[in-house]
């Protein structure tokens, strides 16, 4: 390609990704009344930068070709820092490796940019195969911290077995998402681990964990369900006893799995909580959100859990790299009690829904529980129907 289509071409690419990346989102009405879903999504692989694919040099890449493509971006820890809007992003290159990067927008709903570089993470002595779904945790003792997920091969897994992979908590601590320092990996007792979150304060005096142990990579086998955990440090996190405080139950919608999606939010009438649950069907795994609070004084006590999911894939976000998943590791809480929930759909893109500390108060306390039977769930509707009805 002559340097004039090189140029030309450049423009159009350009184009492009200026018109992607400052598109306005449009909130789709009237919702269901507990939050808003949103046009579009916020983050895409084609938001990543033009000078983290292509090679814009003539002469070393004359054909303007991508040189290292991003498959996807997902799963965002979230936070508000210095008046923006942040988001921290799993993205995936072409290579299916992941890694972090940070973008930022100022009002959470569109126009997110990626930073120029992404996060380089140190790693510790045994280096990390993978790393994602960070969640970002504003501790009550100064740091930014960083929960992710650390990925390794399975040391002993046979030579025949190139998938086995072992999960468990990384950490790593900053104060501007810019440099990072790496803790050690979190210790527990139970197996594998993923889906950890830091409480935002200190109970008891020490650092408290929400954790998802799992005995393997992907089947959390007897384990599952999402723990509670005390470590007295986080330059060494060792949570030694590990209490299950929400399970896995029968014909819900965390029968297989579930997992804490980002840190707790405060209210009046206690922690706010966001997580994932999984079933099993015949067309594969289906990740939904859903919600639930804790006890203000003691956030390992589950005062209301409404039934059945919070937010399902709808639309187009059925259809992905991992289709029928949403995933949320990343929320905020405005200063007008607005909250931006960043939610992943089917492991390929990021959505933002909006909601308010006062709806998600209302929906945690007075939806009805699952009562676990068709006959329970028929009656529990007939209730409302005639209240309706009179
Ligand atoms: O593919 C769906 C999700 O699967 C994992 O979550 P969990 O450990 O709860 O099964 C994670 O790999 C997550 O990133 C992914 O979105």
């Amino acid at each position: 390609m002559d340097k004039i289509s090189f140029e030309i071409r450049l423009q159009q690419l350009t184009r492009q990704h200026e018109e992607l990346i400052s598109r306005p989102n449009r909130k789709i009405e009237p919702g269901n009344g507990i939050f808003d879903r949103y046009q579009h999504p916020v983050l895409t692989a084609a938001h990543a930068h033009l000078f983290w694919r292509y090679d814009l040099n003539h002469e070393s890449n004359p054909y303007l070709m991508e040189r290292i493509g991003v498959n996807a971006a997902f799963n965002a820890g979230a936070m508000m820092l210095n008046g923006k809007i942040l988001v921290i992003a799993r993205v995936e290159g072409n290579d299916r490796k992941s890694f972090f990067a940070v973008a930022e927008s100022e009002n959470g709903i569109d126009n997110f940019k990626f930073w120029d570089y992404p996060i380089t993470m140190p790693e510790t002595a045994s280096p990390d195969a993978n790393v994602y779904d960070m969640r970002v945790v504003q501790h009550e003792d100064g740091w930014i911290y960083g929960l992710f997920c650390t990925e390794r091969k399975d040391p002993n897994a046979p030579a025949s077995d190139t998938s086995s992979a072992v999960a468990q908590c990384g950490l790593a601590r900053t104060k501007d998402l810019k440099s990072w320092e790496r803790l050690p990996d979190l210790k527990t007792y139970t197996g594998q681990q993923r889906n950890v979150v830091l409480h935002p304060e200190f109970v008891e005096g020490k650092y408290a964990l929400y954790t998802r142990p799992q005995q393997g990579f992907i089947d959390v086998g007897s384990g599952g369900g999402i723990g509670w955990g005390l470590s007295d440090s986080m330059e060494n996190a060792d949570v030694k006893n590990e209490v299950i405080i929400d399970d896995r139950i029968y014909h819900t919608i965390k029968e297989v799995k579930n997992g804490l999606g980002p840190a707790s939010i405060k209210t009046e009438k206690g922690w706010l909580q966001l997580a994932h649950g999984v079933r099993n069907t015949a067309a594969g795994l289906r990740y939904v959100l859903y919600t639930f609070m804790t006890d203000l004084n003691k956030p390992w006590e589950v005062t209301h859990a409404p039934g059945g999911h919070f937010i399902a894939p709808d639309g187009d976000e059925r259809v992905g790299d991992v289709s029928n998943v949403v995933f949320s590791n990343g929320w905020v809480e405005k200063e007008d009690g607005t909250v931006l929930i960043y939610y992943a759909s089917s492991d390929t893109r990021l959505h933002v829904a909006t909601s308010s500390i006062e709806r998600l108060t209302d929906y945690v306390i007075n939806t009805p529980e699952d009562e676990l039977t068709s006959a329970n769930s028929v009656k529990q509707r007939c209730e409302l129907i005639k209240r309706n009805l009179q």
